[in-house]
């Protein structure tokens, strides 16, 4: 058994015995009440499940095992660029709550290589799709194709036992991140490379590798890369891409089925595809307006006719955030430190100074501020990667290390199939009769 394996054997043994006794106790200890507004309003803020990997706070955002974005930063190892956290090390962070040495970050990324050969098959059933596919579903076809390799899937079938679920879940967790750079490039390559494919490098680590096989040499790029690919990859786990995953994942479906899922929810424009949708925004506005510095005003007026076209202003807003998004605010300290003037980075700072405003006037929207989709776009444009159609599969690439990670949890501690309950509007009507009554 690996260090990391044995580690995490180790550390969720221990918690799902403290979990048992804990509940064993205190199982009908009330956490929250929900109301009214919570059940048609998407169940914000309802804690229902457990999600070891990060916590998301409103106003401090995202913390990857207790550490914050800039704690990140100092303190796992890094890649070759000397300043930006390696993937692999917040995947081991994720995975068993230690910072890994610089050992421990290279030992995986020599790992993930080994494992990384994409079977055939995949390569094919991509081929047969037109070119003109949307991104994210060949990424989402592709990792159901490759559930061919899955070994829970085929150990389930010899009749596993439930206590070794973790450990076929770990399994494919590793072959799948593994895997996932070189499918998710052959995706880029064949749309928008004429087939050009590049091949594997043995050199770079996982992020690098990820760059070179997309075509992208730039060592400030793979950097970016680098923090790109960290900052994306978890988000605590009510977001719909990591709720997907842990739904999914709780009905046993294996690891492939489970993530491809996950991604299907990161497509839409409302999670992941947010990413696209704030670049073309930005171009749209740029060919509309007929110039690639727009003033302050021109953005407010463009902000208002989105507004008026009951559109969303991408970018902006989310359902639990309440201040800018530190993963917004990290990209933008990276534009700071690497480019010195870039015209639509520059925009995106303007719309920055504008739109919280425009929002906040609206007295409906609970957070006027930037997400983490708002700056990205920006930052790939600027080093060459302009197809936009392109970014959610690079979101979804980072989102595996968060949602695999926690999913090996969910299995090591044996949690159930979830099963929340719904209710009728009849049964909320005679609900509010019966208060009514009452009072
Ligand atoms: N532009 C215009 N209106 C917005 C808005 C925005 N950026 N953000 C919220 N609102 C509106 C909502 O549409 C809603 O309007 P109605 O009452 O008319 O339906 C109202 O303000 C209240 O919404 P909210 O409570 O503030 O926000 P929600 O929790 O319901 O939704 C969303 C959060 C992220 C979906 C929302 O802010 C949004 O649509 N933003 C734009 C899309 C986007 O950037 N998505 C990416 C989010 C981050 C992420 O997951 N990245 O992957």
């Amino acid at each position: 058994m690996d260090t990391l394996k044995k580690k995490f054997y180790e550390k969720s043994s221990a918690l799902k015995v403290e979990i048992k006794s804990l509940l064993k106790e205190h199982s009908e200890l009330m956490v929250d009440d929900v109301n009214l507004g919570q059940i048609y309003g998407g169940a914000r803020d309802i804690k229902m499940m457990v999600w070891e990997t990060s916590e998301l706070d409103a106003m401090e955002g995202i913390r990857f095992r207790n550490m914050s974005i800039p704690e990140l930063k100092e303190k796992l190892p890094k890649g070759k660029d000397g300043k930006e956290p390696l993937p692999e090390a917040l995947f081991w962070l994720m995975l068993v709550g230690e910072v890994p040495t610089k050992a421990e970050a290279d030992w995986l990324t020599e790992e993930w290589r080994k494992r990384s050969t994409v079977p055939a098959h995949v390569f094919s059933t991509l081929d047969a799709l037109p070119t003109n596919t949307h991104a994210m579903t060949q990424f989402t076809i592709a990792i159901n194709a490759m559930q061919t390799e899955s070994i829970f899937a085929s150990r389930y079938d010899e009749g596993m036992n439930k206590d070794e679920y973790w450990d076929a879940t770990y399994e494919d967790t590793m072959n799948l991140i593994a895997k996932l750079p070189q499918v998710a490039a052959y995706i880029y390559r064949r749309t928008y490379a004429a087939g050009q494919h590049i091949a594997p490098s043995t050199t770079e680590d996982w992020s690098g590798n990820y760059a070179h096989m997309l075509g992208f040499e730039n060592e400030e790029f793979k950097a970016l890369m680098r923090l790109y690919l960290t900052i994306h990859a978890d988000h605590e786990g009510g977001n719909a891409s990591a709720h997907t995953t842990h739904l999914v994942g709780s009905t046993l479906s294996d690891p492939y089925l489970t993530f491809a899922a996950g991604m299907n929810a990161l497509a839409g424009p409302l999670h992941g595809l947010a990413n696209q949708e704030v670049i073309k925004w930005i171009f749209d506005m740029l060919e509309e307006l007929g110039t690639t510095a727009p003033t302050k005003e021109q953005i407010a007026d463009y902000v208002h006719a989105t507004l008026a076209k009951g559109q969303v202003v991408p970018g902006y807003g989310h359902a639990v955030l309440r201040r800018p998004d530190p993963r917004f605010m990290a990209q933008m300290e990276f534009a700071k430190e690497y480019i010195r003037h870039d015209d639509v980075v520059e925009v995106v700072w303007k719309v920055f100074d504008v739109v919280p405003g425009i929002l906040s006037s609206l007295g409906k929207v609970k957070n006027p501020w930037p997400n983490v989709d708002a700056h990205s776009g920006a930052l790939l444009v600027h080093y060459g990667l302009k197809e936009y159609g392109y970014y959610t599969v690079l979101f979804g690439v980072s989102r595996a290390l968060g949602v695999l990670a926690a999913l090996c949890w969910s299995r090591a501690l044996g949690f159930p199939l979830e099963r929340p309950k719904s209710v009728t509007t009849e049964w909320v009507r005679q609900f509010l009769a019966e208060h009514k009554a009452k009072a």
